[in-house]
């Protein structure tokens, strides 16, 4: 057996077992380390604390009837029920800037607890505001240079707008765990350092239904998951200014 493998036998030997005092007699008296230093046993038993992860691979197609399209950027990839994370940290900060009357970018996804920033990077006034059940917020009017935020303290689908302009829309996913990614062009994607374990899987997108499914993360291993996807209409969502009322003629 070589010194690897021994390794690794060892290491799964404490995995599974789980107790280390216990398991430091075991493979001592099993005689599955002998040539191991105390400093190479140490990291071993430091190895086995740590939670086992995987990594989630994949890719997202997406069809309109029967066309494959090219473009599968902006779909959020994630999972849930993940145990063992807390909260956002407090300097978690995400940006969504106001450029050319447009939020950018458009579609994002942020865990609980993180700080969700507005920049207005535009010459012009904007009002951005949201009216949505798990985070509803008006930051008001506030001029070029300057920057408003607002933490992400619900999970939820998150529609941002601005209170002058009908053609500026945001959404951000705000999620319960950090075990998500987002969509490139190329329809790719990776969660990784997943703990061990069977989660639920979505695929979300802004226009159009969701996909679920499941997957097995196992320690040290990619699951790969080709996800397939119709895509919704892409049409202009029609909302209303903050008030109710409809927007007024002007752009
Ligand atoms: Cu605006």
């Amino acid at each position: 057996m070589n010194r690897s493998s021994t390794h690794r036998s060892l290491r799964s030997l404490l995995l599974s077992v789980g107790a280390v005092g216990l398991l430091f007699g075991l493979a001592f008296g099993l005689g599955l380390a002998p040539d191991a230093s105390a400093g190479e046993a140490k990291a071993v038993a430091e190895a086995a604390e740590q939670v086992a992860t995987g990594d989630v691979r994949g890719e997202v197609r997406l069809r309109k009837r029967w066309r494959e399209l090219k473009d599968r950027s902006e779909i959020v990839v994630y999972l849930e029920g993940v145990p063992g994370d807390p909260p956002a940290p407090p300097e978690a900060v995400h940006r969504i800037r106001q450029h050319n009357k447009s939020f950018s970018p458009k579609v994002s996804a942020v865990v609980v607890g993180t700080t969700v920033e507005f920049p207005n990077d535009d010459k012009i006034f904007h009002n951005v505001f949201s009216m949505s059940r798990s985070m509803k917020f008006d930051l008001g009017l506030y001029k070029s240079g300057t920057s408003k935020s607002v933490v992400a303290t619900r999970s939820g689908i998150v529609d941002i707008y601005c209170n002058i302009h009908p053609s500026m829309a945001a959404k951000v996913l705000v999620l319960e765990n950090k075990h998500f990614a987002v969509t490139g062009e190329d329809g790719t994607f990776a969660i990784e350092g997943v703990p061990a374990g069977t989660y639920p899987v979505v695929a979300w997108q802004a226009n159009g239904d969701a996909y679920r499914g499941e997957v097995t993360v196992s320690a040290d291993e990619v699951t790969t998951l080709e996800i397939e996807m119709i895509a919704g209409r892409a049409a202009h969502e029609e909302h209303t200014r903050k008030d109710g009322t409809p927007y007024g003629r002007y752009r």
